[in-house]
């Protein structure tokens, strides 16, 4: 069939609107229509050639919502007219990981996922004579797209496409963050370091957790006070920071943070975030993602005393399970998804997502089918 997409070409060229052919869905596979997408930093990173698994040309996005239009052969637990999120991290409930209870990484199809290609070792999408990536195994940047039935949270009918596809990436990371992987106690000092898509559920996940203490850190102003609204107590913005950062917060947090969080994908700041937890017993989770050939580095000496540096991806959610409940909590008005959506816009103009972004005006942008 034919079908619209957004096409990343070339490393650091805008996306290309066009229209594409889509395979149908083969075994354990589904057809997706999709009805909103989201837009991460993720996708600017992959799109900027900072990403080593970037492939291209390939149809990016992760953060979409949609209707199953038709199931593949041997597909049991989905039917036509499902609503749907697709999942980055799939969950198959039979590989190692799934069975060991202890890691939401499921490993079932990873492998061709960052290949570009569906589980069987092929692409759905082309463009004339040549295949197309998948990307992620959502590629949502397109109104129809094929998704391996693992990689699918079914979700209740009357929750809006165009708010809980945020769930399907930066609502469920920051939150999960939060909840899952540092488990934040009431009464905690929680640090975040950025306050974008991410470190803004990052802060709601952190006042719903109880932390006593909230502090923000950006370089962006404009971010206090929606930093704020959503649970932030202190905003620190490190260019008015006389001296190092790391001693400011200390000082500020009366000892360290309990838990901080990067969610920039800097590692200079990941170094700082680990550095400005309490000696003894802070936990400094990575969620951003950095580019090919960055590492992070510390003085062993902060691990000796006690520090903990931890990652976590999608917010350490078991996919198939806590959507669908991520979604509850969003329609019971436990969450607040609507005030961090500050753009949509049709797919024709993707391309001004990134730019927002990157100009620091938007928080989340939601591509409307
Ligand atoms: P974003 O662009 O919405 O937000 C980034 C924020 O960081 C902005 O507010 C920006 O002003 C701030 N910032 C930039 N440089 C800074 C600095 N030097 N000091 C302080 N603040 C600074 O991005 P996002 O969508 O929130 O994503 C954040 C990161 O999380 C990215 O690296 C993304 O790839 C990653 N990510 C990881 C996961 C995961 O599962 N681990 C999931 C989603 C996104
Ligand atoms: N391809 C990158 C890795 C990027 C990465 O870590 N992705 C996160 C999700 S970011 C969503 O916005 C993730 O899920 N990681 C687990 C995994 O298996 O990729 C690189 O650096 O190679
Ligand atoms: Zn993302």
């Amino acid at each position: 069939m034919r079908v619209r997409a957004a096409i990343a070409n070339k490393a650091g060229d805008p996306l290309e609107i066009t229209t594409v052919d889509l395979e149908g869905p083969r075994a354990g596979e589904a057809l997706i229509e999709i009805k909103a997408t989201g837009v991460c930093h993720t996708d600017a990173f992959t799109l900027s050639g900072a990403d080593p698994e970037g492939l291209f040309p390939a149809i990016l996005g992760h953060e979409g919502a949609g209707i199953v239009v038709e199931t593949g052969p041997g597909v049991t637990s989905l039917k036509k007219g499902d609503h749907v999120i697709p999942l980055y991290i799939p969950e198959c409930r039979n590989c190692p990981s799934c069975l060991s209870g202890k890691t939401n990484l499921c490993t079932a199809i990873r492998e061709t996922q960052g290949k570009g290609v569906m589980p069987d070792g092929t692409s759905r999408f082309s463009h004339g004579a040549s295949k197309i990536h998948h990307y992620m195994g959502t590629s949502t940047f397109a109104n129809f797209t094929v998704v391996p039935e693992i990689a699918l949270a079914k979700i209740r009918e009357d929750a809006p496409f165009d708010k809980v596809c945020y769930i399907g990436c930066g609502v469920t990371t920051g939150i999960g963050a939060v909840i899952n992987t540092a488990k934040v106690q009431p009464g905690d000092r929680v640090v975040v370091f950025g306050l974008g898509g991410i470190g803004l559920n990052v802060i709601q996940g952190a006042r719903l957790a109880g932390a006593g203490m909230i502090v923000g850190i950006d370089v962006n102003p404009a971010r206090r006070v929606i930093a704020e609204k959503f649970g932030m107590t202190h905003f620190v913005n490190p260019k008015e920071v006389e001296g190092d950062l790391v001693p400011y917060i200390v000082n500020l947090t009366r000892g360290g943070a309990d838990f901080s969080f990067e969610c920039v994908g800097n590692v200079t700041l990941m170094r700082q975030a680990l550095e400005c937890c309490q000696r003894g017993w802070g936990t400094s989770v990575i969620i951003g993602v950095a580019g090919a050939g960055q590492e992070i580095s510390t003085r062993p000496f902060q691990l000796v005393t006690g520090r903990t540096w931890k990652g976590t991806a999608f917010g350490g959610a078991k996919s198939r399970r806590d959507v669908p409940k991520i979604v509850d909590w969003y329609m019971d008005k436990k969450i607040n998804i609507d005030d961090l959506i500050t753009h949509t816009m049709p797919l024709e103009k993707i391309n001004d997502a990134f730019t927002l972004m990157h100009e620091g005006k938007s928080i989340r942008s939601v591509v409307l089918y």
